[in-house]
Order: C-alpha cells, then structure tokens, then sequence
C-alpha cells in the first residue's frame, strides 16, 4: 500500500472519446469494461438487475446469473484471488445472502481486483425493505464508492478496480434507484486489457483458520486506517465552497437533491462513504456557520460526524425513511411548503399478475380450500393483494419453506394440513433447498409448491439453473425440479398444469393431507414468455355472478353492470370458463 499510488483526478476520468446517454447501471458496466473485468457473476435484482445485463453484451466478459447471491460472490471471489479482475452485483438485500463471503474476503484480499456492487432501494419501489448497505461497508471493513450520477457510475467503478488492487481489499460501489435508474450522458474510453495475474498458492493470505485470520485482522485495521488518511486526499471527496453560510455534506443521488433545493449552499459531496474523510469533514465545518449532513435512510455520516465532536444536524430533518426529494429537503431545512400531493380520489392501482399468468389459478384454489400460504418472493407475491388474498407470510427469498416448517413445529402436524409453502422456481433454486432438506430430515408434513414457470419473472425474465438457458440465451443444462425434490429425500413429488384448475384442486386435497413433506410443481411457461396462439375468450349469458372476478384478471372487466373479457388482453388461458358455474364463457372465434 504504497501512497503515492493512489489514484488521481486525471486517473479517475481516465481517456474519453465518446460521450453516450446511459442508465447509471449501464454506466457501472462500461467502467467495468474499460476497467478490464473479465468475469461478471450475480443474481438480479431491482434496481441492480441492469448491471449484469448490459456487461453480457460485451463479448470479452464472461458474464453468467448464479443461483443467489452467495454463490456469486464466491465465484467471482475464485476469479479474482485466481488473477482476473471480477464483479458481482445484486440488490441491498442481496448482500445479506453474500455478507458470509463478503466478510471474510475482507480479511484474506484480493489478487485480480474484485468489486461488490450493491443498489438500495430507498423508498422500496420494489423491495421487501430499506435497509441501508453502508453499514455492511463499516461492518465488514470494506470501502464503499457512492456516484452521484452516470458518469460518475463509470468512473468509480473503473476507481474501484483500482483501489482494490493497490489496497488489497473487495470494494463496494454502492448505488440506489434514482442512480441505477437515471439516465445522464457520459464520457466513455477504451477498454484496458488487464493480463490475469498469475495464481499462487498462499495458504497465510486465503486460508481463513483462526491463525491465519488474526494476522489478516491485523492487515484489515491498518489497510482501514490508511485508507482514512488517504481519504482526505481522494479527489472523489469535493468540496465546494459557496455561501458558507450553510455547508452541506452529503452523497448519490441525495447530492442532486441538495443541490436544486440549496443552490446556495457549500457543499462536501463524498464519493468514498466509507471510510469517511474526517480530517477534510473538519475543516469543511470550520469554514461554514451551520453544517447540515444530507443522507437517504439511516443517519451514519450524521453519527461518525457527531462522534469526531463536530456539530451537525441531518436526521432531525429528514428521519430515516424514504427517498428525499428537492421538495422534502426544500421544507424540512427552509420551512417551504410541500407541494400539494395529487388529488386524493384517483383510483388505486395495484399491480396485479398479467392475464394468463400460469400461478393465477394456483391463489384461487389456495383461496378457495381456505389454505394458509407461507409466501415467498416474486410475481405470486401480488396475490397477497384481494380478490386473491391468498398469502399469510412472506419475508424473503426461500423463508416460505423454513415458515412453514416452524409453524408445524409451533402447532403441530395437523396445523400442516391446512397448509402451503409457495415459492418460484428460481426461489426455490436460489435459498429453498436447504429449507427443503430440513423439512425432510426433520420429518415435517409440510407441503411445497414450485411455481416453475420457467423464468426468474419478477425482476425481468432472467435466465435461471432450470430454465435451460444461460445468461447469452444459449442452451444450457437445465436442473430438473422434479428430481431434486426426490434427491433431497421428499418421496411424494407431483407436477400439475396450473390451467387445469379440477387437476390442480385435487393435487392440493391430496398431497396436505399427508403426514410427510410433499412437493407439488405447477409446471407452465411464464404467460410472457410463450404466446399462446388461443382467441380471446368471450362470455354470452352472463348472469353476473362475479365468480370469474375473483381470478383477479386484468382481462375480465365489468363495464357498467355487464362483465365482459377485453380480447386485447386476454391470452385464452381458460381459467375463467372452468370457474363460471353458468358455462357463460367458452374460446372466442379466431379473426377471419
Ligand atoms: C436476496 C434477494 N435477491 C434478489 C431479490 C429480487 N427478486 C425478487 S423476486 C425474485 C425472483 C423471482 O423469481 P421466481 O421465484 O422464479 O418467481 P417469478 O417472479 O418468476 O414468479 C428476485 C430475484 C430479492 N428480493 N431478494
């Protein structure tokens, strides 16, 4: 860790020939091509999911989804201590499935230079939660980049490459969705063509036993320290002294926040967010009247501050929840009014499975037999929502099953008859297989439905181990689901078509009635995903019995008092003809 070699300003922008209007996520793709990184491994995730996707264009990455976090983060770990510079990338939640890795990669470093990137979701526009990944940076020892905007994504990123070589340590870049999900114009360059390191055996550096961890410790807590130091230095720390007046401190997407709503006002924008710059954070203060820490969700920096003895104030405005806003940040430092919110009798707009959705008719029945549903992650989440309603637990990927088998525990084997734990196939793929594995070793009667539609659905159709496609769309060989379940032991496996609502009904009658674990895969492509090439289906003599609303169908609706069935939307799944106890709605005629 030499200091004279850490990166300079002209180093961060490094050659640029072309300039291009990119999402921060495509952003962080291009600096990690130009930055030479060779192997690319994640699970998607939104807002990060992005990332992955664009960095498989480029034909000199070897680019490829892993079942979950955990595994991508060793595999891309693997890469670089073997020499290649490497990346893994996933959603904030994400990381608490990689934190077991990630901790001790802190300790053992890094050959080839290996990036963390993670994207938060303040706000949860598509999460289960807020958390803020800046204290796994603190947590595990491991700085963390925060860019502002797309270009700065691609700088970063190109900087962490950079750090994690010279420092000997993974990197975090940490982006939220107002990032990832902006489109800024950016500077681009040429790609660096990093020769792999050569691989050497080091059992003190990568082997983690107790005797060897204490001296890596030793080398986390100096490489920290100097990395503090150095931090007052890096160019990514800016100060601009305006109206000193008000100094504000801040970072991301919060900076561009602060900047419209306090025009004004001086600013200390950090790029690094840890280890923080506490010597350039003192003069910064010093040389303005009030010192104001803008930062989304938890108060860190506001604490670290307050705990060097400087005064400043941050969360009193905002709290800890939610995306700020120029508006938020206006009235809650300036006393301006919020704007006022839109009227407040507009229609709610859920978000509802498509028309033909494949897991559709599997909530109606769970709805209809009164079954409990242990929930999981993905689009079935939405049938939670009414008419459907059928979800009593969902708390993150793969818990359906490990919930269901506490509840049996908790009340009993009976209590098991009455229910189910639903996940996706690439769920189940990702955390549920030891859940699974539980289950059976310990003797549960739970039952479990795979919704195998063969896609990874929720976050945009990526490819998944049982899908039979890798990340490019080339084939690949594909786990079958069936075989797994019997491999872990579970000896009643069955597979329906979730279409077939008679078929599906008795499956669930039969399978919890069980005293033993039994899966159930309902087995039909996501409705995006095939085409069907069915007519709409039209209903004649409808006695507006309002059976059919309850598939929560985008493509039934009641117009006036008659419920009718939009051809523009409906794909001919059928399902609504098997609940219509009229026999009022049968398969449209094909158009001439
Ligand atoms: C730990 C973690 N990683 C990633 C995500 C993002 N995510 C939400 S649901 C989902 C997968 C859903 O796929 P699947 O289980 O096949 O169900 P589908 O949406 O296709 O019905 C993913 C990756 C998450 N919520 N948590």
């Amino acid at each position: 860790m030499e200091k004279n070699k850490l990166i300079t300003a002209e180093e961060m922008g490094a050659p640029q020939n072309d300039a291009r209007l990119m999402l921060g996520n495509e952003a962080v793709a291009q600096g990690a091509w130009e930055a030479g990184v060779r192997v690319v491994s994640s699970y998607p995730g939104t807002p990060s999911t992005e990332i992955t996707e664009a960095l498989a264009r480029y034909p000199e990455v070897n680019v490829q989804w892993a079942p979950n976090e955990k595994v991508a983060t060793e595999v891309t770990f693997g890469a670089a201590m073997a020499g290649a510079r490497a990346m893994t990338c996933m959603k904030h939640v994400g990381v608490n499935v990689a934190a077991d890795p990630i901790f001790t990669a802190a300790y053992t470093g890094v050959n080839g230079g290996l990036v963390l990137c993670c994207a938060d979701d303040p706000a949860m526009h598509s999460s289960q939660n807020e958390q803020d990944s800046r204290y796994y940076a603190r947590a595990a020892h491991i700085p963390m980049l925060e860019p502002a905007d797309s270009q700065e994504c691609r700088d970063f990123t190109k900087l962490a490459f950079q750090l994690s070589e010279e420092l000997d340590t993974p990197v975090f870049i940490r982006l939220t969705t107002r990032i990832s999900h902006a489109r800024s114009v950016v500077a681009v360059g040429e790609r660096d063509e990093i020769d792999v390191k050569p691989y050497r055996k080091d059992p003190m550096k990568y082997v983690m036993m107790p005797g060897m961890a204490r001296k890596r410790h030793v080398q986390v807590e100096k490489r920290e320290a100097f990395l503090a130091e150095a931090a007052n230095q890096m160019p990514v720390n800016v100060v601009k002294l305006r109206d000193t007046a008000m100094g504000v401190i801040t970072s991301g997407a919060s900076y561009q926040y602060v900047r419209d709503a306090l025009p004004n006002a001086s600013t200390l924008k950090l790029g690094m967010v840890y280890p923080l710059p506490m010597k350039l954070i003192a003069s910064f203060a010093s040389k303005v009247d009030q010192l104001i820490v803008m930062e989304e969700l938890e108060g860190l920096i506001e604490k670290d501050i307050k705990a060097a003895g400087i005064a400043c104030e941050g969360k009193k405005y905002t709290g800890l929840q939610g995306e700020l806003s120029v508006e938020r940040i206006r009235s809650a430092v300036l006393g301006t009014p919020m704007p006022e919110a839109g009227p407040e009798d507009l229609p709610a707009r859920p978000p509802v499975l498509c028309p033909g959705c494949p897991h559709r008719g599997v909530f109606y029945e769970l709805n209809r037999l009164g079954l409990r549903v242990m929930g999981d992650i993905g689009c079935y989440t939405l049938a939670a929502l009414p008419p459907l309603s059928a979800m009593d637990a969902c708390l993150c990927m793969g818990a359906s099953i490990g919930m269901a088998g506490g509840a049996e525990r908790a009340q009993g084997k009976e209590f098991s008859r009455g229910t189910v734990a639903v996940l996706g196939d690439s769920t189940f793929l990702h955390s549920g297989i030891t859940s699974l594995v539980d289950a059976v070793y310990n003797r549960e009667a739970i039952t479990v439905l795979i919704l195998d539609n063969r896609i990874t659905g929720m976050t945009g159709h990526q490819q998944n181990p049982a899908s039979g496609r890798e990340i490019h769309g080339e084939a690949a060989p594909a786990v079958d689901l069936e075989q797994l379940c019997r491999a872990c032991g579970v000896e009643h496996v069955r597979v329906v078509d979730p279409f077939e609502l008679k078929a599906l009904e008795q499956v669930l009658r039969e399978e919890t009635a069980r005293d033993a674990v039994s899966v159930i895969i309902a087995k039909r492509p996501c409705a995006l995903l095939e085409k069907t090439t069915v007519p709409p289906y039209v209903i004649e003599g409808c006695k507006n019995c309002g059976a059919c609303l309850k598939l929560s169908c985008p493509a039934i609706e009641r117009r006036e008092k008659q419920v009718v069935i939009n051809p523009a939307l409906c794909i001919g799944c059928g399902m609504c003809a098997q609940v219509c106890a009229f026999h009022a709605i049968r398969e449209g005629r094909r158009p001439e």
